[in-house]
């Protein structure tokens, strides 16, 4: 049987395997940094009730802040009875060692063969977490890590609900002040519960991707044929400030509040009081739009974070066009672009400036005191409008959703941002230049339907990744075999780039890639149907080189860059575009490329990060 329920790209690195070796056991006594319990709910969201995922008790899980520079473990508990979970992050996520419960129920992550689980997928790094068990999670950030990312099960459709913001503080290192800080998380609603989407796209008969039910924003938002209705829930804190970098302040380093314990473990089931930092999930009868309480006069450090299983946004604020983005997918900080909007992928974070109105201007205004964010998808054949709020005043009820937009929002996306992003200080950048570039790969993005099974499947550069290719995540097989298990180079060099035994793209150590995705019209009944695709890479972060129309030409987006004299920041993920809704079946429809110095070893995987696509086989 040739199940394709979870496949992705996988670039494994020659790597010095001997690193992985250390072992720790952490015992009773060992106490984590956060504490994480994943559990399955009926909760109310998107003015609806459905089953999801759910992280200490609601959707969005909390946010977790860590200190640049520092080591933390994340312990996450899964305490679902039916599912497996993995967890992972848009920070690289380093899951090499072990831990144990208790004394009589081991869970050796690298070492214990997994139960086939209905929903089990092998990994590239590590064996899913059963039920019942839990993981410690170690991250080293460096100094150099501040930013935004969020943290989401890596497991079937789990994370359209199960995710949560990561923030690494700036403890004082930003070049910019600001007074206070803002989450704005996004993600889908689905009518239809995990099991019956991955049903939908990963069995024969292809029943297609389902279309979003409604964007939440903080776990708050309206599902379609659902009207929010005016009403003030309080002021809410969502998530918390941080350690943000207080105006006029002298850095603090290490914040006196940083949580060491992590207290009692959390069950799910506490009174989460109005106003306290996690609140996250609405009643189905406090309908009312997502709000986000500023103060007047202020700077703040807004936080998009691109959490959404399909949607692709773009959005806007009423009565405030000066957006100044500074800093992407937690990367060096960049140039500050000034913009009238946000366009948010699957994935992607961005870090924007936000001067809000003086009492002044709001007095000039009408004595306005709330303003909407206006958010719409993109490139779906259902297009969804919603609505934020941004209030001034606790004070002042959250309006319903206006009549009419009240932007307008560009229908064409695929120019926002493109060649713009430059490193604040283009003196530290390692972006490899065109000349260091020592192999091209091609990607080619291919939607085609399996002959001997009759589904729908994605395939890049010819590989779709299927579950039954591997017994085992790869990087567990290198730590147990060795040499043996290493990928092999020169069988790569002649299959497209990937090792047909170990179905990854081996990498050695000190080549720089060029990784080209090449979007196509879709095989499946000769439709030619394009769509675009959020691009991610686990793992080191890549230089993004552009994107465009039709077949990539080197040569000439070479001379583009020389032109512009572009030096681009860090990504981790990045829109592959499709410029056209559709092209003649298997015709180049667009291109993404990148850059990267393979320094880091390790199996990462590079997906596109459409829950379903996944599910397809990208
Ligand atoms: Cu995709």
């Amino acid at each position: 049987m040739r199940t394709n329920t979870f496949s992705s790209l996988l670039i494994g690195a020659g790597l010095p395997f001997a690193a992985l070796a250390e072992r720790v056991v952490h015992d009773e006594s060992f106490i984590p940094d956060h504490v994480l319990r994943v559990n399955s709910s009926q909760v109310p969201t998107g003015c609806q009730s459905r089953q999801a995922v759910i992280v200490n008790g609601t959707s969005p899980g909390p946010a977790i802040h860590l200190l640049p520079g520092a080591q933390s473990w994340i312990r996450v508990y899964n305490d679902m009875a039916d599912q497996n979970l993995t967890m992972v992050s848009t920070y690289t996520i380093i899951p090499l060692r072990n831990s144990r419960l208790t004394k009589e129920q081991h869970w050796h992550g690298l070492t214990q063969r997994m139960a086939p689980f209905a929903d089990g997928a092998p990994q590239a790094a590590q064996w899913p977490i059963p039920p019942g068990h839990f993981f410690d999670y170690e991250i080293a950030t460096q100094a150099e890590d501040p930013g935004t990312y969020f943290y989401h099960s890596h497991v079937g459709m789990q994370a359209m609900s199960c995710f949560g913001p990561l923030i690494v503080d700036d403890c004082g290192s930003s070049p910019h002040q600001y007074d206070d800080e803002r989450v704005f998380v996004f993600h889908d609603y689905f009518t239809e519960t995990g099991h019956q989407m991955m049903d939908s796209v990963a069995k024969a008969p292809y029943k297609g991707v389902p279309e979003t039910d409604g964007i939440l924003l903080n776990g708050q938002g309206v599902s379609t044929g659902k009207t929010a209705k005016p009403g003030n829930p309080g002021r809410k804190f969502i998530f918390g400030g941080g350690y943000s970098s207080p105006r006029g302040l002298a850095p603090v380093f290490p914040p006196r509040l940083h949580p060491r314990s992590p207290g009692p473990l959390p069950t799910g089931d506490e009174e989460i009081e109005d106003g306290e930092s996690q609140q996250q999930t609405s009643n189905t009868d406090d309908c009312i739009l997502p709000v986000i309480d500023v103060d007047p006069g202020k700077t703040y450090r807004f936080r998009f974070i691109g959490g959404t299983g399909l949607s692709f946004l773009t959005m806007g604020f009423e009565g405030h066009s000066n957006l100044i983005v500074v800093q992407v997918d937690g990367s060096e900080y960049n140039v500050p672009v000034s913009t009238d909007r946000i366009q948010l992928g699957a994935g992607q974070r961005f870090d924007v400036m936000f001067t809000t109105k003086t009492e002044d201007e709001l007095k000039a205004d009408g004595d306005k005191k709330t303003y909407f964010l206006q958010f719409e998808t993109r490139d779906r054949p259902n297009p969804y409008r919603g609505y934020g709020v941004l209030r001034y005043s606790s004070q002042a009820d959250v309006p319903a959703a206006p009549e009419n937009p009240v932007i307008t929002l560009p229908t064409d996306v695929t120019d926002w941002l493109e060649y713009t992003l430059q490193p604040l200080y283009p003196d530290t950048s390692k972006a490899p230049t065109a000349a260091e570039v020592t192999r091209r790969i091609v990607v080619d993005c291919v939607q085609t339907q399996d002959e001997a099974t009759g589904r729908v499947v994605w395939e890049l550069a010819g590989l779709p990744w299927t579950e039954d290719s591997r017994t085992s995540p790869l990087l567990v097989d290198i730590y147990q075999h060795g040499e043996a298990a290493i990928p092999d180079y020169d069988a790569a060099i002649n299959n497209n780039n990937w090792d047909p035994k170990t179905e990854s793209f081996p990498v050695k150590l000190n080549e720089v890639l060029e990784i080209v995705f090449q979007n196509t019209g879709s095989r499946v009944r000769g439709s030619g149907f394009v769509e675009s695709h959020p691009f991610h890479a686990h793992g080191q972060h890549y230089y993004d080189i552009g994107s465009g129309p039709g077949r990539y030409d080197a040569d000439a987006n070479n001379a583009k860059l020389e032109e512009l004299d572009y030096k681009p920041v860090r990504r981790d993920t990045t829109m592959l575009y499709r410029y056209d809704d559709r092209v003649e079946a298997g015709q180049a429809a667009g291109w993404r490329a990148w850059r990267i110095r393979a320094e880091d070893p390790g199996v990462w995987m590079i997906h596109c990060h459409i829950l379903a696509h996944m599910m397809m086989g990208k």
